[in-house]
């Protein structure tokens, strides 16, 4: 308890400073003010970084300079939809990534190179710790462009005011191009020959999605390599391109920008399916190509989130030497209940992420200073949950929680047998099973947010089948039940989670930021649709003062799946991939 008080006053007093250096600066603070839509009444996300009105989509530009977090994102300032012509770049700061202060836009449309928008981009810190931002503008003819900016005072800790040099566009469409199909300009490392590089996202003609390399010497003349730095077979316009080395499989550490690094990841957001994605390889820093470690296959492509997740967007941070990943999260109700309640989209909880031990796949976890939002620690241990048990977790009732959960499973050797096809489409799996049809050994998880007839409630759960000699693990968060409204997102999620369980004694260890914009009381519930299970919870209740976090069961990437269009058949035509989430 000292600890935290410390932490916080440490961080008033740093804030306090930079208050008195700028006017506009705005405490994104928990807003009391609740909102009557159709839905039900709303009040902002306690969790996730939120502005304070308006829409917000991707993740840019986040970075760590002369001590502080910097996090711009596409905003409409005008309304709650996109805003297509007046996107700009919203900005705001922290100190630990939880407590956020809003500052003016960064980037508006003001110049013939971005008459029509400020789209999405990516933060350089220069070899002087200055930093450089390159992003999209939609130019007076609707073009894509990539451009600079400057900060006009880069002693400024706030970074308040942006320059765009004259000079821009430094990047106009090539030929091959067609002119909205160019943008997306990531992070610049500098290679072994002093020149820089960034990835931008294009379709190229006659070829399809592809990551174009561009170097330059001074950020003003840019120069494409004639081979991509990857070509996305077979998927259509992959956006926002995120380029990153990772350390060994099974270190933490990140690293910064560079050729150098064991392997290095490149993530892609595919339009069709409006998903994240990521393959592991092998970088050239001399040819500026890509190869992934597995086969170039789309379907190999992992995915980065099993959930509603997109534009995702990493940054090195060097005060903690980690990687650290923001990702946008769309609204899932209606435009007129945006329009009522003000505002529009969520980003996910900051993660750190690393290569796991068998080097193939991405680990996540939140970042650390999450847990300072826990106050009151409640511990429980259930011996058993009989068959078709739904036990409420007493004492924990609230819209806010973070979750540890262990379960034991004591006889695996009951697990239903496993059809080889649901390895293709685990997420429909998770829906046609749902949280209600019992199986051997399974469902059985968290029914969270539940409402007191239990007509609304989120399911994260577990199924465990056999396969030959192994289990296989399937993860699900079930959404469709998470409101009764129709016209409302809520599709299931899931994936067969890479884990051992035999190995592990039959243990699954699940940790849940429970999070909602509904302040309805509701309770948290264990699910055991089998014989029985043994348990530990440990529930800590967040604060309500903060308005901070979670991204729900973020955790560990796994394995492949495919094809969403056509569920269950293993087809060639790469749409989507599915996987799990736990520890
Ligand atoms: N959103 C931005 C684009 C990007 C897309 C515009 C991804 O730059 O390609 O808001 O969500």
């Amino acid at each position: 308890m000292a600890r935290l008080s410390l932490a916080a006053c440490a961080v008033v007093f740093h804030l306090c400073l930079l208050i008195s250096s700028s006017a506009s600066l705005r405490w994104l603070s928990d807003k009391s003010a609740a909102v009557t839509t159709a839905g039900g009444v709303r009040t902002r996300s306690a969790y996730h970084f939120q502005p304070a009105k308006n829409w917000q989509n991707d993740p840019n530009g986040p970075m760590y300079h002369n001590g502080l977090y910097h996090f711009f994102y596409q905003y409409n300032p005008d309304g709650v939809t996109w805003g297509n012509g007046n996107l700009s770049w919203g900005h705001s700061v922290s100190v630990d990534l939880v407590n956020w202060f809003a500052l003016d836009a960064a980037l508006q449309p003001s110049r013939s190179f971005d008459a029509n928008g400020c789209w999405s981009g990516s933060a350089t810190i220069l070899p002087d710790g200055s930093p450089v931002m390159l992003y999209t503008g939609i130019d007076a003819r609707g073009d894509q462009v990539q451009n600079v900016a400057f900060p006009k005072n880069a002693s400024d800790p706030l970074l308040v005011e942006w320059v765009k040099p004259e000079y821009n566009p430094v990047i106009p469409v090539p030929a091959d191009i067609k002119r909205d199909d160019f943008r997306d300009p990531s992070t610049a490392w500098l290679g072994a020959d002093g020149l820089w590089r960034i990835a931008v996202a294009a379709r190229v003609h006659d070829v399809g999605g592809a990551t174009l390399i561009y170097r330059s010497k001074d950020f003003l003349r840019w120069e494409r390599n004639a081979d991509p730095l990857y070509l996305a077979h077979a998927a259509g316009m992959v956006e926002c391109p995120d380029l990153f080395p990772v350390s060994e499989p099974g270190v933490e550490v990140g690293l910064p920008a560079s050729g150098a690094g064991a392997r290095h990841v490149l993530k892609m957001s595919v339009m069709d399916t409006v998903q994240d994605y990521y393959v592991v390889g092998r970088y050239d820093d001399t040819a500026d190509t890509f190869v992934p470690e597995d086969d170039d296959d789309c379907r190999s492509w992992r995915r980065l989130d099993y959930g509603h997740v997109y534009a995702s967007k990493s940054f090195f941070d060097p005060s903690k030497n980690r990687r650290v990943l923001w990702g946008w999260a769309n609204e899932s109700d209606s435009v007129s209940d945006d329009l009522v309640r003000g505002w529009s989209g969520v980003q996910t909880v900051p993660r750190k992420i690393w290569l796991d031990e068998d080097g193939k796949q991405l680990r996540q976890w939140p970042v650390e200073e999450i847990e300072t939002l826990r106050s009151k620690r409640v511990n429980l241990l259930i011996p058993e949950v009989n068959a078709g048990g739904v036990n409420e977790i007493i004492g924990v009732m609230g819209t806010q929680a973070d979750v540890e959960v262990v379960f034991e499973v004591p006889a695996l050797e009951h697990a239903d047998v496993l059809e080889p096809n649901w390895l293709l489409d685990p997420q429909s799996l998770c829906g046609e099973k749902g949280a209600s049809v019992p199986g051997s050994v399974g469902p059985f998880g968290l029914l969270v947010m539940a409402s007191g007839d239990m007509q609304e409630h989120t399911a994260v759960f577990f199924r465990v089948f056999r396969q030959n000699d192994k289990y296989k693990v399937l993860m699900c968060t079930d959404l469709s039940r998470s409101s009764t409204r129709d016209g409302v997102y809520k599709p299931p999620y899931g994936a067969f989670v890479d884990m051992d369980i035999e190995a592990h004694g039959g243990i699954i260890s699940l940790r849940t930021l429970v999070s909602s914009s509904s302040p309805a009381r509701r309770s948290l519930n264990l699910l055991a649709l089998f014989h029985s299970i043994t348990l530990v919870i440990s529930t800590d209740r967040l604060t309500t003062r903060l308005w901070r976090a979670s991204a729900a069961g973020a955790g560990r990437a796994s394995r492949r799946g495919c094809t969403r269009s056509t569920p269950r058949t293993a087809t060639a035509t790469c749409t989507c991939s599915t996987t799990g989430l736990v520890r």
